[in-house]
Parts: C-alpha cells; structure tokens; sequence
C-alpha cells in the first residue's frame, strides 16, 4: 500500500558536527541483512575476543570484507585473516556495500569505499566501553553504522576520554554516519537489557563499515 502519511518513513537526526542518524534506514532490509550476518558467521564463526590486556570482550565479532578488525593478546589490528582460525574473512556482500554507500552519500561523504565490516554480537549485559576508532589509515573516511535487533543506549562524548557524554538510544534499523571531525569522538555501548526481537532473537547485532587501508 502506498504510504500517504510516511510516518513510517526513515528521517534524519543531527548528532555533531560530521554525524548524522538515519532512523530506520535499514529496517526494510533487515531480514536480508540478518540473514548475510549469519552467511558470514557460518563461514567465520562470531568469537569473543581476548584484549591485549588479557580480557575476554563481551562482544563477540566477525567481519567480511577485505580486511578484518580483532584484537589478542598481541594488539588490536586490521589483518586479511581471522587470527582466530586463521581463514581470510567472507567478502563483503554487494548489499552491505551498497547500503553504506549511499548512506554516506546521503551524510555527505561521497566516494566512500570500505574496505572493512566489523560485525558486533551484543547479549545480555555485554557492552563496549568508551573508546576511540583510530587504528584506520585514513581517518577523513566516514564510519557508517547498522544497529539491528535489540535496542542499545549509545554513549558518545568528546575528544577525550574524561569529556561529557550524551545518551542516545539506537534501535532496529537506524544508520549512524560519523565523520568530519566526529570521526575520533569516544563512544560506546551501555550494557545490553535482555529481551526477544522478531528478526534477531536475544541479540543486537551492529555493522561497522570502514576504510581501513588507503
Ligand atoms: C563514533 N561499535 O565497533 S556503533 C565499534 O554499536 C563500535 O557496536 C558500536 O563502536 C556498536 O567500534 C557503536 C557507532 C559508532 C561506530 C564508530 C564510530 C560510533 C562512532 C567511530 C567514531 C565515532
Ligand atoms: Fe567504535
């Protein structure tokens, strides 16, 4: 049916200088986005990384894409296979490409080409403490994100580790594009509530698409 009010409709959100949220942009594709996650995580299984603190994150991550993003006990880095099991990572679908691409384009950011999907996995009570993206060569490519299933508060704060933060709540579908000088901002992920998504089961999944090597 022809939606005549378009309260249904994705809109857009400020949030800095540089970052924008495209509420819901992603949500009519969520089934097939879900399912290409789990495409991926078939072939490179989600794992919960150890820091090089010697933690175990969390999070569990994949990736697909030309290069991957983990971390163990020797340092964090983007590298062509998953350390973990020592395969190179599935590439990234056609779909998550073209949807970051226009995201981007739609915040600004023309030309963005990632070469990087970092796939998080949130569960009851995981979360990501404030911290900085920066192991990336060029850092005037945009991040774009996906949050699908369970919702999550997002915290997003300055350019220092101790600077204020805001509050905002990210749910099933909505894209965050970060870059100009939001790009080094800290940000984070509060500790995931329990509960059950239709699409996503007791999960909260979030893909990050970046430009890891120039
Ligand atoms: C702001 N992921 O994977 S997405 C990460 O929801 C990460 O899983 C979170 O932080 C998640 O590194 C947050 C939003 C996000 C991603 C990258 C950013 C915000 C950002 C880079 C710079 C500034
Ligand atoms: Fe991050």
């Amino acid at each position: 049916m022809l939606d005549l009010f378009s309260e249904d409709a994705p809109w857009s959100e400020p949030l800095a200088d540089g970052a924008v949220i495209l509420r819901r942009r992603a949500r009519d594709e969520s089934e097939a986005l879900i399912t290409l996650i789990n495409d991926v995580a078939a072939q490179n299984p989600f794992y919960h990384r150890i820091t090089p603190g010697g933690h175990r994150m969390s999070v569990a991550m994949t990736n697909c894409g030309d290069f991957g993003w983990s971390s163990d006990s020797r340092g964090y880095r983007y590298s062509e296979q998953d350390s973990a099991s020592g395969k190179r990572w599935p590439p990234m679908p056609d779909r998550f490409r073209a949807l970051a691409v226009s995201c981007a384009q739609e915040a600004g950011f023309t030309g963005f080409s990632p070469d990087a999907c970092l796939i998080n996995r949130y569960e009851p009570g995981a979360k990501l403490t404030l911290h900085q993206d920066k192991d990336e060569q060029d850092l005037k490519a945009p991040i774009v994100s996906v949050s699908l299933g369970l919702p999550a508060v997002f915290q997003f704060g300055g350019f220092e580790r101790g600077d204020a933060t805001q509050r905002v709540l990210l749910e099933h579908g909505d894209v965050v594009v970060w870059g100009g000088p939001s790009r080094l901002r800290y940000h984070g992920i509060l500790p995931l509530k329990p509960g059950v998504h239709p699409l996503a089961g007791a999960f909260r999944f979030n893909l990050t698409f970046r430009r890891a090597f120039r």
